[in-house]
């Protein structure tokens, strides 16, 4: 159902797929009489419908189907609303054998009201709303035929699922598909494979990738600039083992709460062992090590830190869902005072990160518990409550616009999360900054305070990049493979015309690295025009091309990525010019 906060246009598409989705099912019984229909709402970007029908569709189908569609269409027919009373609805349905939606009907809260639309011949169970004719449905076109359990459920009938695109304009349906295009060009996975930067193994197993050399680099840059703004920031780094004993996540709660996620338990000489999903109890104990007193307080504990996530299968991908993941994750112990500045920077070092890195297309989102969902989160509504309205004193001090997400809170408390939308719209939460007064409460954390008492530390914990997996994944799709000079793996690709120029070409490279920049040299025995080439399809920033005149000069012909010939360079003003743009 839309909801209060579509607004007016998205209601109207909203409505248009709606209808849209009933005119599918006019046609789809228009051709197979005897169909079963089961559910057909409207989705992002379009509508489905479920069917039951006697053989598997083709492409064929899909195309006669598109076609009676679009006779009803054109037939302009009005969508007249009735209601019947649960015993009528039962009746019609039975004598139409529409099994799956009697079973709707009987599933209906008793007291609801059960409503019909009707179009021409046609006539759906349905709650509405509708556009008021089938004239009015927009630009569509079906797309793609899935399978689907009736209800979702694996020991009921699989049914084949129709799938239709549909936008209110032709333009806006073809600006669809480029985008599409578009998205499958920037793939990260696609890139990954063709510019070298990560693989998968399946005797490794799924989730699990390899970052070869390119984009092990990328990661180590990433890093080392993390790692340097931290250290800057009044973060220690630490680093900590990648398992524990069961016993301290039993103690945080995340066997409780978390265990879903989690590896299973291993078993060694009698002691019970866990991969960990998360590094907060690790930088509990080591903040453990020593007593503090207020005046260490804020301690920031950071750390590149690797973690396991038992991901289900179906929902890897690439490097942006995997099992084992580095999070660059810090833990900030405060007092009561600090908790709203020590967020607050937070959040504003991850305004400057995204700066840096060139992201702009994100959002925030305050992350909230579930009341009703016990089991997921800690039974604390005192906590919720304050942590909440701590998060919201933030955005409103920072004056940062945010939306909100119920049911998308840590188990232990609420979070900033930034949400980055990729070229189709599809957001992922990517940094997270999170207040908890939980594990402080597990763990017995405290500290002396001014008044020579003990008090318990609030924790934030927050992770600026995210895991250099999901980020990296993100940033491979953003730039499309054409990393800026900061971040490219290889900065500047050096192409000798000759073999007679591959002493200069190795001089020259060996220069350039001196100055710390990462180039290489392309010294195969190829004809420069497919030397080019494939520099262009990997994407490296600059091409320089020596020849006789290059070397008897001391320079370098350069070719800029997307810009093409710039002319010659002195080996050192090209130097100058790609440190200066190595700078970020
Ligand atoms: C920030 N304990 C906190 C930490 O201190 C924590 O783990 N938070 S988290 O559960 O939200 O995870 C942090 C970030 O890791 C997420 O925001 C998300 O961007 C990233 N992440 C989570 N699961 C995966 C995954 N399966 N693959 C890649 N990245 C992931
Ligand atoms: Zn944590």
């Amino acid at each position: 159902m839309a909801s209060n906060s579509v607004d007016k246009k998205d209601e109207h598409l909203y409505r248009m797929r709606h209808t849209a989705a009933h005119v599918l099912a006019q046609a789809v019984l228009e051709i197979f009489p005897t169909a079963g229909l089961a559910i057909g709402p409207p989705i992002e970007d379009g509508f489905y419908y479920d069917f039951d029908l006697p053989r598997s569709l083709t492409p064929e189908d899909l195309q006669e189907i598109e076609l009676h569609m679009r006779g009803i269409v054109d037939a302009d027919l009005p969508l007249v609303y009735a209601e019947k009373s649960r015993g009528e609805a039962r009746e019609y349905l039975e004598a139409l054998h529409q099994a799956y939606k009697v079973e709707l009907v009987d599933d209906l809260p008793e007291g609801e009201t059960i409503s019909f639309y009707t179009q021409g011949t046609f006539t759906d169970l349905c709650r509405g709303p509708h556009v008021e004719s089938t004239g009015r449905i927009g630009a569509f076109k079906l797309d793609k035929i899935a399978g689907a359990y009736w209800r979702g459920d694996e020991h009921r009938p699989m049914l084949q699922r129709i799938y239709g695109v549909l936008f209110e304009t032709e333009d806006e349906l073809n600006a669809y598909y480029e985008r599409l295009e578009e998205a499958k060009k920037r793939d990260h996975k696609v890139l990954g494979k063709q510019l070298g930067l990560f693989a998968n193994s399946s005797i490794v197993g799924p989730g699990l990738p390899l970052w070869l050399p390119k984009g092990a680099t990328i990661r180590r840059i990433l890093e080392r600039w993390i790692t340097d703004v931290e250290l800057d920031s009044g973060y220690q780094h630490v680093y900590t083992p990648i398992m524990a004993k069961t016993e301290l996540y039993k103690q945080s709660g995340h066997l409780a709460h978390y265990i879903d996620s989690m590896f299973p338990i291993m078993k060694v000489e009698n002691e019970e062992f866990v991969l960990r999903p998360m590094n907060c109890p690790h930088h509990i104990q080591v903040f453990k090590v020593d007593s503090h007193s207020y005046r260490d307080l804020p301690v920031r504990i950071a750390e590149l830190a690797s973690q396991f996530r038992f991901e289900k299968s179906g929902e890897l991908s690439g490097l942006s869902r995997v099992r084992a993941m580095t999070l660059n994750d810090a833990h900030i112990f405060c007092t009561e005072d600090q908790v709203i500045e020590e967020v607050k920077s937070c959040v504003r070092m991850v305004q400057a990160a995204y700066a840096k890195l060139g992201l702009t297309d994100f959002r925030f989102r305050l992350s909230l518990h579930d009341p009703d969902n016990k089991e997921k989160y800690v039974d604390n509504p005192e906590l919720w409550e304050r942590a909440e309205g701590e998060l919201r004193q933030v955005f409103h001090e920072l004056d940062v616009p945010y939306y909100e997400g119920v049911g998308e809170a840590a188990f232990y408390g609420p979070k900033i999360d930034i949400q980055l939308r990729n070229f189709l719209g599809k957001e992922e939460t990517v940094s997270t900054v999170q207040v908890d007064r939980h594990l402080p409460n597990q763990f017995d954390l405290e500290y002396v305070g001014e008044d020579g008492q003990y008090h318990r530390p609030v924790m934030i914990h927050r992770g600026v990049i995210s895991t250099m997996e999901r980020m990296v994944s993100y940033l491979i799709e953003h730039y499309a493979g054409a990393f800026p000079v900061w971040l490219a793996p290889v900065q500047a690709i050096i192409l000798p015309i000759a073999d007679r120029h591959h002493e200069y070409a190795q001089d020259v490279a060996a220069r350039f690295k001196k100055a710390g920049l990462r180039v290489e040299v392309d010294a195969r025995n190829e004809k420069l025009g497919k030397k080019i080439a494939e520099g262009n399809a990997q994407k490296i920033p600059y091409m320089l091309v020596v020849g006789d005149r290059d070397a008897a000069a001391g320079n370098v012909s350069v070719r800029k990525r997307a810009e093409g010939d710039l002319g010659a360079l002195s080996v050192d003003d090209m130097i100058a010019r790609l440190t200066a743009e190595a700078q970020g």
